[in-house]
Order: C-alpha cells, then structure tokens, then sequence
C-alpha cells in the first residue's frame, strides 16, 4: 500500500509512523486512519519488529478527528456508517508496544489516540486536552474514560466540560505521560526505548503488556491471578532459561524468542 498521509520508517527493531497531514495540524481523517491501522498491521506481521513509535510534527501530534469531515454528518451517518468508528481500535488491537511520542497538540481525537498508545513520552511542547464540548459533541473515542482513569476524575471532568488543555509538566505530575523530554530529542529517546523493549524477549514483552493492561480491564483479584498464570507460564519458555542463565554468567542473554 502506498500511504499519502503517514510516513514509515524502521529503525533496528522499532517502527515509527509519523503522522503527516501537517495542513490540517494532523487532523485523523478516516483516510489517515486507514493507513495507520494498515501500516500497524503490517508491522504486527513483521518479525523484525517489536515496538512501534507513532508521532507527529514539533507542533501537533493531531488536532483531533477531521472537524471539517464530520461536520456535515446526520446522526444516521454516524449510527450506521458506523463513522469515524471503524478504524479507532486499531491501536488497542495491537500485541506489539505501542509508544505515542508527543509535541505540540494532542487534542480530541488525537489526545485519545496518544491515550490507546502503551504510553506516552511528551516533548515538554505538549499540550493535551478534550476540546470536543467547545464544538457542540463529547469525546468519542475512549476519552471520557481513559482520561478519567489515567488523570482521576475531578480533572478529567474539568477538562472534559471546559476544554482546558493540560501542557506537559500537568500531564506527567498526573500520571498522563511517562516521562518528559526536550523536543529536539523526542523521537531519539522514543526510537530508543522502543528498541530497547524490541531487543528483549518477546513473549515476555507480550506478557508483560498483557498483564498490565489486565489492571485497567479487571477487578484486583483477577488481574493478579492472571499475571501469575502468565508469570508462571514463563517457566516453559527456551528465553526464561536463557535471561537466568545470562545473568548467572554474567554475559548478555541471546533471545530465542521461544
Ligand atoms: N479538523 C480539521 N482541521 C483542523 C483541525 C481538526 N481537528 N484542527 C486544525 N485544523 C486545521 C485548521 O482548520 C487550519 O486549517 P486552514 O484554516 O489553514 O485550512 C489548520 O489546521 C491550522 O489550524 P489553526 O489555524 O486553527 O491553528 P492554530 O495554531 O491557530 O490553532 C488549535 C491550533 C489546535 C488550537 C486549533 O486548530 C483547534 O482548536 N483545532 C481543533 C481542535 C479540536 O476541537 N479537536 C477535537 C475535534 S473532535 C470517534 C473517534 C474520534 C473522535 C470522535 C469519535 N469514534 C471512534 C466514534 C474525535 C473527535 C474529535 O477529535
């Protein structure tokens, strides 16, 4: 497939997509997310992958959905059409990690989107909101919900009702953002860390994701049970043997991945 409003790169063992509609601050038209959940795919079929960077520009990482796209729409085009719907899950449908490395605005659409991501490494230029309620809808695509659960709900309802952006330093002191960076470096550190996570041992990795993802879908009890039949399950890998080994030896593990 030839894409037109994303750009692709590998590098070593991590991809990274770049959204790239900067005319329109990266607004996610369903063109743009058709190739996103295209290119993901792909890379989930590549073994040489394992990890996935998705970025924007220095001054938005997205807008949010195409405002100009939607806004002609009735509400049985958004009902049956399933509009603006049916590529939203792709991110969250991935077994590879998937890192949001953010400048600029994450907003609407776009904070959602950085919000489906494993996790998020912000430049200190991001600014993250729900502006929805300020044109007349809600956030659509998870927002109301993440949020709430990344940030708590007293601030997520303030910017869920007002608009309120939150810039970089709010977004991590709030558990938003795993870490700040200079903007001159954010795709540096983000490639970084998505091959140090593509050198480690996969099935581990792919537990690792699940398991905590467990926490966010599930009561404690259950998510703890499941991360111990998942840490149990390690034990019938070639890789366990392998890391315990290494470190005994005192040399670097070779992966199997097996
Ligand atoms: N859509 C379309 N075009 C956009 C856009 C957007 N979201 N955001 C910016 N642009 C365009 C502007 O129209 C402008 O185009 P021209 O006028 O030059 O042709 C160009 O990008 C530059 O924008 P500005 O001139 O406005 O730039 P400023 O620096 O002055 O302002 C801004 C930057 C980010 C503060 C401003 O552009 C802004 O407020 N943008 C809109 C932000 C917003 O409201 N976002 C939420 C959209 S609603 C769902 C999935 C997703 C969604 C819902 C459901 N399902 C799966 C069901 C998501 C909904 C949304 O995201």
């Amino acid at each position: 497939m030839s894409y037109q409003h994303i750009l692709n790169q590998i590098h070593g063992g991590a991809a990274l997509i770049t959204l790239n509609r900067p005319d329109a601050l990266n607004a996610l038209s369903d063109d743009l997310m058709d190739e996103l959940g295209h290119a993901l795919a792909e890379y989930e079929d590549n073994d040489e992958i394992g990890a996935i960077v998705i970025t924007g520009s220095e001054k938005a990482f997205a807008a949010g959905a195409d405002i100009k796209n939607m806004k002609d729409r009735s509400y049985m085009d958004v009902y049956l059409g399933n509009f603006i719907g049916r590529n939203w899950e792709k991110v969250t449908d991935c077994r590879k990690p998937v890192i949001a490395a953010v400048a600029g605005y994450a907003l609407g659409g776009g904070c959602e989107l950085a919000m489906m991501c494993d996790f998020i490494i912000a430049a200190e230029t991001a600014k993250f909101g729900q502006p929805e309620i300020k044109i007349g809808i809600i956030p659509g695509a998870g927002g109301t919900q993440r949020l709430t659960r990344f940030v708590g709900k007293s601030k997520a309802m303030e910017m869920c009702l007002t608009g309120r952006m939150m810039d970089a330093e709010e977004a991590e002191r709030s558990g938003l953002v795993s870490r700040i960076v200079p903007a001159s470096e954010l795709i540096d550190e983000a490639l970084k860390t998505a091959q140090l996570i593509a050198s480690l041992s996969k099935p581990s990795v792919f537990m690792a994701k699940t398991a905590v993802n467990k926490a966010y879908e599930t009561t404690l009890a259950e998510g703890v049970s499941a991360e111990r039949l998942m840490f149990q399950s390690l034990f019938a890998t070639d890789d366990q043997k392998e890391g315990m080994t290494a470190f005994s030896e005192k040399r670097s593990a070779a992966w199997k991945n097996k």
